[in-house]
């Protein structure tokens, strides 16, 4: 009996290949626009069928190539977040990836920290799955071409390298803000991001510097590949220009042993499974 009940469970499909690089289904430039409203239950109706509870994907019918978080810092932004559900899900399922989204939400009204946010959804959804590569995405930014794969590669890599608020250019050489990825080990390497950079500015050119004194180097789309639309907004409440961020980028390569991943403290709030993302509220010990 047993044996007929293990035939009768064994599963009916083959074992699958790896997925072809690059992904046979990628279109290329792509049309966005965000002058239209959209709830979002109407976002799940569209795009949560193949996806499974938190916002996780695998392709169906090969192996992904990398395991892939995707970390997104907010609060207060889920107009922004829709848009981005609504774009970035059909892209991630053509670049046949095995993904999930995490919503990193800070708690509270205090100063708003992003890569110390960042930094608490690398543990977040290491505890979730065995990622091996992990994208940090501002909520606020759609990528204009497919082929710009939500991947890791032999360096870390800046995606959003032509921004239309930046006349498709980078703004200044050295910069690494709006979309980046990490391996895992690349990410180690650097002791994560910065916790100290409380308000705007200053934590992109850190990740930057900390990656350098790693003796690694930037990985870089081409600027057509690399464009990206970004959603258009006012600066946020509890976000402001920090005057003091600019001058502790003289002591990063001092400092950087001592403040990210192996400093890091937060406490979780709450997490939510959405059938579109995984939102994860947490308090980042923000000053008033
Ligand atoms: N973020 C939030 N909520 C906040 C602040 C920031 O979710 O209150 C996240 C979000 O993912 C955002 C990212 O952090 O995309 C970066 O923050 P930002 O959009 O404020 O930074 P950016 O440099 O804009 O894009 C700066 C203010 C622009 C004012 C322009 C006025 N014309």
């Amino acid at each position: 009996v047993s044996q007929e009940m293990t035939h009768i469970a064994a599963p009916t499909n083959k074992t699958l290949g790896p997925c072809t690089d690059p992904p046979p289904k990628l279109v290329g430039p792509l049309q966005v626009e965000f002058n239209f409203k959209l709830t979002l239950e109407e976002v799940r109706k569209v795009i949560s069928r193949p996806l499974r509870e938190g916002g996780r994907y695998k392709p169906p019918d090969c192996i992904a190539i990398q395991k892939v978080a995707i970390i997104i810092p907010f609060r207060n932004r889920h107009e922004h977040l829709k848009h981005w559900l609504y774009y970035l899900h059909p892209i991630l399922m053509r670049q046949q990836l095995d993904y999930g989204v995490y919503v990193i939400n800070q708690d509270g009204d205090g100063v708003f920290n992003r890569a110390k946010l960042m930094n608490a959804g690398y543990v977040e959804a290491l505890k979730q799955y065995d990622y091996d590569c992990f994208v940090f995405s501002d909520v606020d930014l759609v990528p204009l071409d497919d082929r710009n794969i939500y991947k890791c590669f032999d360096n870390p890599r800046h995606l959003a390298v032509a921004m239309d608020k930046f006349n498709f250019r980078l703004p200044y050489k050295t910069y690494f803000g709006g979309v980046s990825s990490l391996f895992k080990d690349q990410y180690l390497k650097i002791n994560g991001f910065p916790n100290t950079y409380w308000g705007w500015g200053g934590e992109d050119d850190d990740i930057y510097r900390r990656i350098v004194f790693r003796g690694m180097s930037i990985s870089r789309p081409d600027s057509e590949t690399g464009k990206y639309k970004m959603i258009k907004h006012n600066r946020d409440l509890h976000n402001e220009a920090n005057p003091k961020n600019p001058d502790k980028l003289r002591h990063t390569q001092r400092t950087m042993d001592e403040d990210g991943i192996n400093s890091l403290k937060y406490t979780v709030k709450q997490t939510v499974k959405d059938a579109l993302y995984t939102f994860i509220t947490v308090d980042i010990q923000a000053p008033a």
